[in-house]
């Protein structure tokens, strides 16, 4: 399955720029809150070294693109309308829109780091706000948010069946999370971290409770964070600020400048890499010179400053540092790396570092493949690999089965 990557933010911070600016769609961008009602979704791509170069090879991808050795890997995107505080008791229409992230494997917060918008995302006298007020209230919406679907309406009838914590209970919560692609692991992992493996349900206060649900969500949801509008000056000296009360990692970023480079990109007026620190203007005479102006702007404000708009670096840390997710590449061929139509390394799967052979093949290929499963083969080195093989990056993988 595709991973799902869920865009968060209050209203106006730049989240449907965002969408539109990676995967080039044209969802309605606004300055009122609340412009986007249903969610709106989009096929990015994060970019990974092809094996390709390793191997001298000229690749024929299906699953993705290669330009000059850089896979293009897709991703889905999923721009949910803006979060208001209270959210999760449903003020803003928040609990239809924290619904719509449910099967997220991870958030993007996109944070108006101008302090020019209120909380609910109304314009405020610039910089009276400040954004990492915006970090904290969200965070704890989508906590509060997992908290109400773990205790419903009878969490204290539920937790009378279970006199500690076993199996049975693990169960019986996994299916209260049924919808949150949340595994037993992570139920697990959470009972651990939270220190709360050998206290009697029935005896959890609301305080366990919440600590509980806030690293079951850090678990299962991480959200990464990332400030946005920073080709404003008043976000460089907010973000300073937030870095100094925030010791997570924050991305700076420009969803507006990836959208307008993306746009002149599009008409062939420059020739612009996603992701790429700079930009090379193809045709100047189509450009007056305000716009020659916002574009050497851009240049030297945004692409040499930051080393590029931000929105791949926010994909490449969301999906390989936070996911920890690995490339992997099935063939059928190991001495051409083909598939069965001669496509050269058709296809490149992103997975969790350290998955098993077989269980790759059984989420990422065919669940008949892995039933038949006999063993692997590494076309890089011609070994034998047994079901248990733990897949590394950059993996080129055949499956021998009895099928
Ligand atoms: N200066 C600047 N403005 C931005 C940026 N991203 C979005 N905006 C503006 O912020 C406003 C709200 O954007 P929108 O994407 O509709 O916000 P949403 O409500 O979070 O989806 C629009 O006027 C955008 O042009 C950015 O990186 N820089
Ligand atoms: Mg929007």
């Amino acid at each position: 399955m595709t991973l799902l990557i869920g865009i968060i933010g209050k209203p106006s911070s730049g989240k449907s720029t965002f969408l539109n600016a990676s995967c080039l769609t044209h969802v309605e961008m606004s300055e009122l809150p609340f412009t986007t009602i249903k969610p709106n979704k989009g096929v990015a791509t994060v970019r990974s070294k092809c094996v390709c170069k390793e191997l001298n090879l000229i690749d024929n991808p299906q699953n993705s693109l290669c330009i000059n050795g850089v896979r293009l890997i897709p991703i889905n995107l999923l721009d949910v309308a803006g979060l208001v505080p209270d959210a999760h008791k449903g003020k803003g229409l928040g609990n239809q829109f924290l619904n719509d992230l449910s099967k997220a494997d991870i958030l993007i917060h996109i944070i108006d780091t101008t302090g020019s918008l209120d909380k609910t995302g109304n314009r405020t006298i610039s910089g009276s706000h400040d954004p990492y007020e915006d970090i904290l209230f969200l965070e704890q919406e989508i906590n509060l948010w997992y908290k109400k679907i773990i205790e419903r309406e009878d969490w204290n009838k539920f937790t009378r069946a279970f006199s500690r914590i076993q199996k049975d209970f693990i169960r019986a919560l996994g299916e209260r999370l049924s919808g949150l692609r949340i595994t037993p692991y992570h139920i697990k992992r959470a009972l651990k971290d939270s220190n709360l493996e050998s206290k009697n349900p029935n005896e959890w206060s609301d305080d366990d409770l919440y600590i509980y649900s806030k690293i079951l969500r850090e678990i299962s949801k991480p959200i990464v964070l990332v400030a946005n509008k920073i080709d404003k000056d008043s976000s460089i000296e907010n973000l300073k600020k937030i870095k100094e009360k925030n010791k997570k990692e924050i991305i700076p970023c420009s969803a507006l400048t990836e959208y307008i480079l993306r746009q002149y990109e599009e008409q062939k007026i420059i020739s612009y890499l996603p992701g790429s620190p700079s930009f090379e203007i193809l045709k100047p005479e189509k450009l007056n010179p305000k716009e020659l102006e916002t574009l050497d702007k851009i240049k030297e404000k945004i692409l040499q400053e930051f080393g590029g708009t931000g929105i791949q670096k926010v994909f490449k840390y969301a999906i390989f540092d936070i996911l920890e997710q690995i490339c992997v590449y099935p063939v059928s061929d190991i001495n051409k790396f083909t598939d069965n139509n001669n496509n050269v390394l058709p296809d490149v799967f992103l997975i969790k570092k350290g998955t098993k052979l077989i269980d790759f093949v059984r989420d990422k290929i065919h669940s008949d493949l892995a039933d038949h499963f006999i063993h692997g083969i590494d076309a890089k080195t011609k070994k034998r690999l047994g079901e248990n093989y733990e897949l590394s990056h950059n993996d080129i993988i055949k499956i021998v089965s009895a099928k």
